[in-house]
């Protein structure tokens, strides 16, 4: 043969088939380039609707959901703040990979790979529509059609179905311009993709602002203001008697602090009543508030641990939002749905309609509640601890019965009921710490809240047990602090507390762990007096 022939006189010789029709690199890139316009496309549909129904972040953050508690504990560990980027990257490129694949398969198979890629939008649909609500399949539905059209198009560019490779020099001629015009158009859909996605970004950005703007207004002022803080309740030197937002302690299951869109939301009061209610943000800020000084405390706080915090809540009296769905005979509890994590919780009735401040919470200390402190609104019920009562990013409450609904942490082993167990805690002289000669004084603070409290005693080493003098009172719903003068002698001391609350119980000193209703006992510290 003459296939070892010197080039053609036009120095152009006969393209080899891989030149000639797209190569794999050129295909597995459409693949990409159609998975890229698909997530854009879902991305900037998503801006509009709802920002975690976008297509990697609703798969992303369903895997985190199903993820069992020891696996996201270790994520968060390992991981910190990234773990949520770390997990979408991680989805994107096995999406990166996936769509490679079904580039190079379009050629040959291009029913599977069209099939394939419709089933990847579905995916993204049923994982948003599982964590939100069946609109947000809307963003992938939109995926997985452009994601489709983008393949078909770039595909239809491509002329080596079987037939069209005849070797004569028009069909390779033709070939080069092809494999040019199918790498133009997996151009011209990248360049979409690009499109998309800033304009999604663009998009999410405005609306974002806009709602901070929005929050930025402030809240109406209550109809019933809190009354000023008794002065006295303060001791000082001591720990913040109205604890500042930044130190306020925080407990949730959430992995991503959700950012909730207030213009959007509402929140359903439904259940056993004779009319249930829908209420906007608007609807729910029309409503007289109150405005009450509460402690909130954790069921997961150790004894002299950190998890408990004051603060100035502003709300709807829940009394007033259940006088207007007239609730029916037979309900025993309030089952309050977050609408991040599919975390719910069970607040016995009779303890929200007993007089007790409980509301539906928009502010902390003047302003709306920050992300973290769940905006647009959360329950407060004072008394209770928080896993029974303070639902954060709060959606819908039923009303129903225990029999009906069990909460989020129940099913997890935990008790069903949650009053807040009396606690004390010796804040100064740190553990551990020097007590200055000229200033000898121990102090901390106690709580029982919902029934006061009305004796701290401290015993020193081995001594008996002595009374401590209480800071103003502030209220029943309120932490209340204590202090000691320390006359004893210069060297190692110990010191441990325990406190009365105003039913006359004092805090038993068999220490208990925090799990299932949690933990009892006395607070010790080692000090050392100058
Ligand atoms: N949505 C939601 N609300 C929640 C929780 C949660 O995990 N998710 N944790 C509860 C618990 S255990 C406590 S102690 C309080 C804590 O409220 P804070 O973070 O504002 O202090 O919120 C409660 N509300
Ligand atoms: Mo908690």
């Amino acid at each position: 043969m003459t296939t070892t022939a010197a080039p053609a006189p036009t120095g152009d010789p006969a393209p080899a088939p891989e030149v000639r029709t797209p190569g794999r690199l050129a295909r597995a890139a459409s693949g990409i380039a159609a998975a890229a316009l698909a997530l854009g496309a879902g991305h900037l549909v998503a801006a509009f609707l709802d920002p975690a129904a976008s297509p990697l972040v609703a798969v992303g953050s369903a895997l985190v959901d199903a993820a069992p508690t020891p696996a996201k504990t270790v994520a968060v560990r390992l991981l910190g703040t990234y773990d949520k980027p770390v997990l979408i990257g991680t989805v994107g490129l096995v999406l990166l990979v996936l769509a490679a694949v079904l580039g190079l398969l379009a050629r040959a198979h291009r029913r599977t790979a069209l099939v394939g890629t419709a089933l990847l939008g579905v995916v993204g649909a049923a994982t948003a529509v599982y964590r939100g609500g069946p609109t947000d399949a809307v963003p992938s539905v939109v995926a997985g059609v452009a994601g489709v059209a983008a393949l078909l198009w770039t595909t239809s560019r491509d002329p080596s179905a079987p037939a069209a490779q005849t070797p004569d020099s028009t069909t390779a001629h033709s070939g080069r311009t092809s494999r040019r015009s199918f790498l133009v158009a997996v151009g011209v859909v990248a360049v979409g993709a690009a499109a998309t996605a800033a304009a999604g970004t663009v998009v999410g950005r405005v609306r974002a602002a806009g709602a901070a703007a929005r929050r930025s207004l402030g809240l109406p002022a209550p109809a019933s203001p809190a009354p000023p803080l008794p002065d006295g309740v303060q001791l000082p030197g001591m720990t913040p008697f109205t604890t500042p937002v930044d130190d306020f302690y925080r407990v949730d299951i959430s992995l991503v602090t959700p950012s909730v869109d207030a213009s959007t939301w509402t929140l359903t009061v439904d259940g056993m009543v004779d009319h249930p209610l829908t209420l906007t943000y608007d609807e729910l800020l029309a409503m007289p508030m109150v405005e009450r000084d509460i402690t909130l405390t954790c069921v997961s706080n150790e004894v002299g641990g950190p998890y408990v915090s004051s603060g100035r809540w502003l709300g709807v009296p829940l009394s007033e939002v259940l006088s207007r769905v007239g609730v029916q005979p037979g309900v025993d509890q309030l089952y309050s749905y977050s609408l991040d994590s599919g975390y719910t919780a069970s607040t016995p009735y009779q303890a929200v309609i007993d007089g007790r401040d409980a509301m539906i919470a928009v502010g902390l200390d003047g302003k709306p509640l920050a992300d973290a402190r769940g905006y647009p609104a959360r329950m407060i019920v004072p008394g209770l601890f928080g896993f029974v009562a303070n639902t954060k990013w709060l959606e819908r409450i039923e009303l129903t019965t225990y029999a009906k609904r069990t909460a989020y942490w129940t099913e997890r082993g935990w008790a069903t009921d949650g009053p807040i167990l009396t606690q004390s805690r010796i804040d100064l002289p740190k553990s551990l710490a020097t007590l200055p000669k000229d200033k000898p004084v121990i102090a901390g603070v106690a709580w029982a809240q919902h029934r006061g409290i009305d004796k701290v005693e401290i015993q020193i080493d081995d001594g008996a047990w002595q009374e401590t003098s209480l800071a103003t009172d502030g209220g029943v719903d309120l932490w209340r602090q204590w202090s000691f003068r320390f006359d004893g002698p210069p060297g190692l001391h110990s010191a441990r507390v325990r406190a009365t609350d105003a039913t006359g119980a004092t805090q038993p000193e068999a220490r208990t762990k925090v799990f299932p209703d949690g933990a009892r006992g006395w607070h010790q510290i080692q000090f050392t007096s100058e």
